[in-house]
């Protein structure tokens, strides 16, 4: 499965470059707010060297690596959440995603419209942060007036309802994200089903100008530092410039290696990505490919083979695991098992990053 982000943060803050630098997808750019007069969605492979270590192991095989998908979101200013702008509209487009990448424009450019002027890191996240409470006031305040109705009529679960949503109401009437609540699994599915907004995982993505880390990404670190969020640097421009002129991922490695940049803003956003939504990697060697696949860190072996069949899960028998760097050590499956290496896992193994993984159902 793939995970989705959807970015937010005001217009000209340097959200349609970003997409344009994940997926190279060549959405429309311009120094004018509101552009994005369609969310754009967008689909990156992401870039594994484990993945491709693995699949020099069977180069006849096909290597399918995960993908993330991005949707770029159009600018929110003050009163998005009242119909102002395009951000309306657009609010409803973040509901189906995982996680939210906030962007903060963290460059200076006269040429470059701010909508308040100049931009200021607390002020600016904190307009789009209102946009967000704002809306979830209303979503969940609506929900509360028809849970209401049913549970005067003496429904239980409606009147559950009504204390949950009376709950996340309080919090985000005091202007707080209900991400900052603790909830319990029985809480879960209804949070699910209500996907606020401020619910969501927030990464803060510095987007600053090509000579990179200056002291509005340094006041942006610390503001997620203090909300116990992730944040990340990108020179968002330049990795859009790149990407452009250079498709080819390993040639764009070399250029940005001349910025004295390690891994591309894709690599980097994934990294920090996966973190902030503890999902892990495993690879299986199966029929024509070698592939990656993504699950939540705690995922049993039956739950993991399901993302690929569910006969992994609904007739398991056991799963065999490898070592990645065992199996990259003796260079082959044969080789391992004859070593012993492969380790038979029942249906209460944990799969856990990295692992080769080959599920053998009944
Ligand atoms: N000077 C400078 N301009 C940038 C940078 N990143 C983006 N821009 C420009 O800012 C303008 C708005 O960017 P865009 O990505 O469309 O912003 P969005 O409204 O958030 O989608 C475009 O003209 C970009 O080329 C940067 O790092 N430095
Ligand atoms: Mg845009």
């Amino acid at each position: 499965m793939s995970r989705s982000f959807g970015l937010v943060g005001l217009p000209n803050a340097g959200k349609s470059t970003i997409f344009n630098a994940l997926t190279l997808a060549g959405a429309k750019v311009e120094a004018y707010p509101f552009c994005t007069i369609e969310p754009h969605h967008g689909v990156a492979a992401v870039p594994d060297e484990r993945l491709d270590r693995l699949h020099h192991l069977f180069p006849n095989k096909k290597k399918v690596p995960t993908t993330i998908e991005v949707v770029d979101i159009a600018g929110l200013v003050e009163g998005a959440s009242q119909g102002e702008g395009l951000g309306n509209q657009f609010l409803a487009e973040i509901r189906g995603v995982e996680a939210i990448l906030h962007v903060v424009r963290c460059f200076s450019d006269p040429d470059i419209a701010h909508p308040m002027g100049e931009p200021d890191v607390r002020r600016d996240v904190a307009v789009v942060e209102g946009e967000l409470l704002a809306k979830d006031k209303e979503t969940l305040g609506r929900r509360r007036e028809r849970s209401a109705k049913a549970a005067r009529t003496g429904d239980k679960s409606a009147q559950e309802e009504v204390a949950f949503l009376d709950r996340l109401l309080a919090t985000v009437k005091e202007g707080k994200p209900i991400r900052a609540l603790q909830f319990s699994s029985h809480d879960q599915p209804l949070l699910r089903e209500l996907a606020p907004l401020t619910a969501k995982p927030v990464l803060f993505v510095a987007n600053v100008g090509d000579d990179g880390e200056n002291d509005l990404a340094r006041a942006l670190a610390a503001l997620a530092q203090e909300n116990g969020a992730g944040w990340i640097v990108i020179r968002g421009r330049l990795e859009a410039e790149l990407g452009e002129a250079c498709p080819d991922e390993r040639e764009r490695q070399a250029f940005l290696r001349e910025y004295g940049l390690a891994e591309s803003a894709l690599v980097r956003l994934v990294a920090e990505a996966y973190r902030l939504l503890s999902v892990i990697t495993f690879y299986t060697v199966e029929g024509p490919e070698v592939r990656a696949w993504t699950v939540p860190a705690g995922t049993r072996a039956p739950d993991a083979g399901a993302a690929i069949h569910t006969d992994f899960r609904d007739r398991f028998v056991l799963a065999e695991v490898m070592h990645l760097p065992d199996l990259l050590a003796t260079g082959s499956e044969r080789a391992l098992r004859e070593a012993g290496k492969i380790h038979r896992a029942g249906r209460d193994y944990i799969v856990q990053d990295g692992d080769v993984i080959h599920f053998i159902s009944a």
